[in-house]
C-alpha cells in the first residue's frame, strides 16, 4: 500500500509539472509595454514555488515509502527539533517577502503612480450588464454628469448637455478604441455593483467599485482586436458582460472617433 501511494503522488507530481512546463494552456501573448514584466515575475514566482512543490512531493513519497508498515514498528518519543522550525520557518518567510516586494515594484509602478502626462483619458463605467466608455471629444475635456439623467436607452451616463463640455463627449456602449504606442489613463467607475475591467492580453485587471473612481494607465504596443470580460462575479448575465477593444495604428484611431462623434 505504501509503495502504491507514494507512486500515485509522484506521478500526480509529475503530470503537473509536466502540464505547467509544457504551457499547454497558458496566457494571450502580452500586448501591453508592462506585460512582460508581470509575465517574468509569474514565471519566477512559478519556479521557485513549482520547485518547493516537487521537493515536498518528492521527500513525501519517499517517506511514504521508507516508513511504511513493516509490522515491526515500534512507538518512539520525541521533541520537534526547534532548530529545524526555525530554519524553515526563515527560509520560507524570506523566499516569500522577497517575491512579495519583487513584485510590489511592477504592481506599484502600474497602480500607485500617476499617469504620464499628455495620456490619452478614457471614462469606463460599468454596469450590469455592459461596458460605457466615454471620451472626452475635441475639447479634451469630460462634460457634466447627473445621476438623474442616466438613461439605459440614450444617455448610460446621465451626460448634462447644458454644459457645453459634455455636447462633444463621446460615449459607446462595449466599444473601446485606442492608439498604439500611447499612454492610456482609465478613470474606471460603477454605476451599481463591483465589476472589474479585465483584458488578459494587457495584463491589465482592476476592480471598478460603485462611487469611487479609480485610475488606472497602460500603453499598449500590438494592434490588435481585444476582449473586455468582467472579472468580479456581478450577477445572473456576468457571463455576458463583454466589450472589445480595438487597439489601432493612431491614424485609425482618429478616424474611429471622428465616426463615433457624428453618430
Ligand atoms: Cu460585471
Amino acid at each position: 500500500m505504501g509503495f502504491a501511494l507514494a507512486l500515485i503522488i509522484w506521478a500526480i507530481t509529475l503530470a503537473t509539472v509536466v502540464l505547467f512546463a509544457g504551457r499547454f494552456w497558458w496566457f494571450p501573448e502580452a500586448i501591453s509595454e508592462h506585460g512582460p514584466s508581470i509575465d517574468r515575475q509569474f514565471m519566477l514566482t512559478l519556479t521557485i514555488i513549482g520547485i518547493a512543490f516537487v521537493l515536498a512531493q518528492a521527500t513525501l513519497g519517499f517517506f511514504i515509502i521508507r516508513y511504511r508498515r513493516r509490522g515491526e514498528e515500534r512507538a518512539s518519543y520525541w521533541h520537534e527539533s526547534r532548530r529545524l522550525e526555525i530554519l524553515w520557518t526563515t527560509v520560507t518567510a524570506v523566499v516569500f517577502l522577497s517575491l512579495a516586494v519583487l513584485g510590489q515594484r511592477v504592481w506599484a509602478k502600474l497602480h500607485l503612480n500617476a499617469p504620464p502626462p499628455g495620456a490619452l483619458q478614457v471614462e469606463v463605467t460599468a454596469q450590469q450588464f455592459v461596458w460605457n466608455i466615454r471620451y472626452p471629444g475635441p475639447d479634451g475635456k469630460f462634460g457634466r454628469t447627473r445621476t438623474e439623467l442616466i438613461n439605459d436607452v440614450d444617455n448610460p451616463v446621465g451626460l448634462d448637455f447644458t454644459d457645453p463640455a459634455a455636447r462633444d463627449d463621446i460615449v459607446t456602449v462595449n466599444q473601446m478604441a485606442i492608439p498604439v504606442n500611447r499612454d492610456i489613463h482609465v478613470i474606471l467607475r460603477s454605476k451599481d455593483v463591483i465589476h472589474s475591467f479585465w483584458v488578459p492580453p494587457l495584463r491589465m485587471k482592476q476592480d471598478a467599485v460603485p462611487g469611487l473612481a479609480i485610475n488606472i494607465h497602460f500603453k499598449a504596443v500590438k494592434t490588435g482586436q481585444f476582449e473586455i470580460a468582467c472579472a468580479e462575479l456581478c450577477g445572473l448575465s456576468h457571463h455576458r458582460m463583454r466589450g472589445f477593444l480595438s487597439v489601432l495604428p493612431e491614424p485609425e484611431f482618429e478616424a474611429w472617433l471622428r465616426q463615433r462623434a457624428s453618430q
